[in-house]
């Protein structure tokens, strides 16, 4: 069975982050091994969160591995407790990542043109650094900005969304897949693969609805599709439809929570999206 090293918070409550990537990359048929960069009690977007980071277990664990001999098909780093540990990542990467092993980096850290409560404002050019060792970086396009010191637009076109993805590149990442792209009236995901030069557009139907945590879930959906197999473009195309799934149900619960997706009801779609590809 191949094997994901997801490196990212474990907020206990707030269907984000590990609570999403594990059950979202178990549906894909991969199994996911878990790096927790800091243990909260829910998401930042609740009041009062307690946040406990575990700066001092990153290298030891990935320590223990190597010593054991694991071998990973992929990294995918998403939220991280604080600046210093983008140099424990690296490191992390560095240490067990074989010539076939992808590396996939959600810089989550900012939504809605705004960084999250956590993180100052030296935090980007940190997770920058991050991006650069990337086979693929999963922006939106508040992160896009910071990430490349551009000023955040709310309305943009496609030539701006070029650019930014542009500049992302130049810092070294090989590929990028700017999620929730929207422009000259359209919405979807725009990528980038510098090996082609090319840009590639997934449209999709606007819901008009916003969730906490759906980032994460594309990214696990996309991440456990790709290293399934499939090819890049079908993986944008799944894990993009199952996001939109996720949220269609979850707005049309009326019981739905705030804080959250119910993405657990579309998993079945998953699965089903999954064995159709592979
Ligand atoms: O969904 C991204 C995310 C992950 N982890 C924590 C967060 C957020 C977004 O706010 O607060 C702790």
């Amino acid at each position: 069975m191949r094997r994901i090293a997801t490196i990212q918070d474990i907020s206990c409550l707030g269907k984000c982050s590990l609570t999403v990537a594990l059950p979202v990359i178990s549906a894909t048929g991969v199994e996911a091994a878990i790096i927790p960069t800091a243990v909260l009690s829910t998401h930042t977007m609740f009041k009062n969160f307690t946040c406990k980071d575990l700066d001092d277990q990153i290298l030891p664990i990935a320590q223990h591995w190597k010593n054991e001999g694991i071998e990973f098909d992929a990294f995918y780093t998403g939220y991280l407790a604080n600046a210093a540990q983008v140099d424990k990542v690296i490191s992390v990467i560095n240490s067990l990542k074989t010539a076939d092993t992808k590396v996939i980096i959600d810089p989550a850290m900012a939504d809605n043109g705004r960084m999250y409560p956590a993180f100052d404002s030296d935090f980007p050019k940190e997770m920058a650094r991050l991006c650069a060792v990337a086979d693929i970086v999963l922006p939106n396009i508040t992160e896009a900005c910071f990430l490349t010191d551009t000023e955040y637009r709310e309305e943009y076109d496609l030539d701006f969304a070029k650019s930014v993805i542009k500049k992302l590149v130049s810092l070294g990442a090989k590929k990028v897949v700017l999620t929730g792209a929207k422009f000259d009236g359209k919405y979807g995901v725009l990528s980038y693969d510098s090996s082609t030069d090319s840009f590639s557009m997934y449209e999709q139907e606007h819901i008009d609805a916003a969730f906490h945590g759906t980032g994460d879930i594309f990214s696990s959906a996309f991440t456990g599709a790709l290293v399934r197999g499939i090819d890049m473009q079908s993986s944008i195309s799944v894990a993009a439809d199952y996001t939109a799934e996720c949220i269609r149900i979850t707005k049309n619960t009326p019981e739905a929570n705030w804080y959250g997706v119910d993405f657990e009801r579309a998993i079945p779609y998953l699965v089903d999206r999954i064995a159709r590809l592979s």
